[in-house]
């Protein structure tokens, strides 16, 4: 290191230590990074005062699906209610959200230019990565617990990293192994060996083909980079019929700005080709499948619906006046209600439509010198919100001018999957499970139990609304001290958690202890707990659902020490 970029790197440290940063240097970390829920001395009860805390069975006043008046007629808010639940997952999107959390791998060009834009004239000689090693990225994105590689084939520069029989810009036109090199199959090599699926990024923007802006002939193109990337050469093949799968197809929404107001993408035709050539592959983000949350700064909502409205043309509003209906035919990304009742009761066309967390693990999305991981603390924080908060998290990585993410990067990837893992290191071991209203509460059997307490099986425990079953009470084997709660709702059945909290039995006091809250659940919710106190009981208590809830699964850990706990 020479001595000018010695003095850049010091300025750079010095100005990363004020609260709001946006200097190139910055990895976006502003320092504080929360994700503990606090327990509530103050919120305790002794046994049989209940009620007098506020519990109830009024379920927030909201009426609960097919809920009928004293005639025995379904009310409108009980239709309502119904209308929410009836809206559930496609098959493929149930597959997709086990993965929960998988890796984009931005890489290409503007490695080379060191741009986040490129301007697609770049010289393919540019691009030479020297080291190239795709089972270091596998390695390092499998330790932090990743399930996958998302991998820009092409970026907006049109640059792509396979050799495309449809244009001449491409890894073939440059040094890289002598215009012999192929990144997708080198990936999918190294994603059969280490376990991870592939998805490919491929960006509809294209500022080099000279297609683009011409509807029929760039969708003919696009079309063609489809079937070169979908046909079964790359992806690993896991189920061994000769054909690689690739789990999704990302299509960015960045569009060039100087095409005619005429030019569009057939998205629909682009949509039906990816699922005809990859039954099991999802199109997200402009695809229908898979939403943005709606930043990039790895924030998910409080409450993360996947029942949300389309907001598509076809949306028609069915009984308010036209200058509403124009309002609503366009949903905003970014707005912090999707999916409460109050919104969607406007909207006719909801969909399953999950929510995905993209985030970089620096500031930029590509590499450049300058810039370093985000903290181990800001990276749990986006992962537990994200993955603990009913969204996938796709979480960047920035292989460098040699074709290898950096040491630094790669080393706080193994923490992240380290620390992650020993907040599930230590379940703790469940005697009995019991359900009621509080009072009244009756035994689960062995076999619900067994289902409840796995998180691999869908089949859980539907909470009885004629029995005014919203108290899941879990007494334990031994003593201990929560670290994480994890409870997830079988999503075949909808999402219909709306607020719920979580109460321990503190073994000092022999009082009911209020230790965390949130509102929904869905495929996965986390709390993590710092103070909790000793308890051999615990309870959940649902405040408010849009039917009885259908649980997949509870699963408690102890709370252990670790060096990120301090
Ligand atoms: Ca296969
Ligand atoms: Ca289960």
């Amino acid at each position: 290191m020479n001595k000018r970029l010695t003095v850049a790197v010091a300025a750079i440290a010095l100005i990363c230590l004020c609260t709001t940063c946006f200097f190139a240097g910055c990895n976006g970390d502003e320092g504080d990074y929360n994700y503990y829920e606090v327990p509530d001395a103050d919120n305790v009860y002794a046994e049989g005062e209940e009620f007098a805390k506020g519990w109830s069975n009024d379920n927030n006043g909201y009426a609960l699906a097919g809920e009928t008046d004293a005639e025995g007629n379904v009310t409108k808010d009980g239709a309502e209610a119904q209308r929410l639940i009836d809206v559930t997952p496609s098959p493929r999107q149930l597959d997709f959200m086990e993965m929960e959390y998988y890796t984009f791998v931005h890489f290409g060009m503007n490695t080379f230019t060191g741009n986040e834009w490129g301007t697609g004239d770049e010289n393919p000689k540019k691009f030479n990565p020297k080291k190239l090693d795709t089972d270091q990225w596998c390695e390092a994105v499998k330790a932090s617990g990743s399930k996958g590689i998302m991998i820009t084939a092409k970026h907006h520069d049109g640059f792509c990293l396979w050799p495309s029989e449809y244009t001449d810009h491409d890894i073939a036109a440059s040094p890289y192994k002598d215009g012999k090199g192929d990144i997708l199959a080198e990936l999918t090599e190294s994603c059969e060996k280490y376990g991870l699926e592939m998805g490919i990024y491929l960006s509809p923007w294209d500022m080099n083909a000279s297609s683009y802006g011409d509807t029929e002939a760039y969708n003919e193109y696009y079309m063609n980079q489809l079937r070169e990337l979908l046909d079964g050469r790359y992806g690993p093949d896991f189920d061994g019929d000769g054909k690689g799968e690739i789990f999704c197809v990302w299509m960015d929404g960045a569009k060039g700005e100087e095409t005619s107001k005429e030019f569009y993408y057939k998205m629909e035709e682009w949509e039906a080709l990816i699922h005809e050539l990859q039954p099991g592959c999802i199109a997200a983000n402009m695809g229908s499948e898979v939403r943005w949350v709606g930043n990039e700064a790895g924030v998910s909502r409080e409450s993360e619906w996947n029942v949300v409205s389309r907001g598509d043309t076809a949306n028609q509003n069915w009984q308010t006046s036209e200058d509403q209906q124009e309002e609503l035919t366009s949903v905003d990304a970014t707005a912090e209600d999707l999916g409460s009742r109050e919104l969607l009761e406007k909207y006719q066309d909801l969909v399953w439509y999950p929510a995905e967390v993209d985030v970089s693990i620096r500031k930029g999305w590509f590499y450049h010198w300058d810039q370093g991981p985000k903290s181990l603390e800001h990276l749990l924080q986006i992962y537990y919100k994200a993955v603990g908060g009913n969204s996938s998290l796709l979480l960047n990585v920035t292989p460098d001018k040699k074709g290898l993410i950096p040491d630094k990067d790669v080393e706080r990837l193994k923490e992240m999957g380290e620390a992650i893992n020993a907040s599930m290191s230590e379940p703790m071991a469940v005697e009995s499970i019991r359900v009621g209203d509080g009072t009244a509460m009756t035994a689960l059997d062995a076999a619900t139990t067994a289902n409840l307490l796995d998180e691999s099986t869908y089949d859980g425990y539907t909470l009885s609304k004629e029995n005014n079953e919203y108290v899941i009470e879990i007494k334990l084997d031994e003593p201990g001290q929560l670290g994480r709660i994890d409870l997830r709702e079988d999503q075949r059945s909808s999402q219909r958690v709306e607020e719920f909290e979580v109460w321990v039995l503190n073994s000092e006091t022999g009082k009911w202890q209020l230790i965390g809250d949130s509102t929904i659940i869905g495929n996965r919710r986390i709390l993590m707990f710092e103070n909790a106190p000793t308890t051999d009981t615990v309870r959940i208590t649902i405040k408010q659902s849009r039917s009885n809830p259908v649980l997949r699964s509870i699963s408690l850990y102890e709370k252990v020490a670790t060096d990120t706990q301090e």
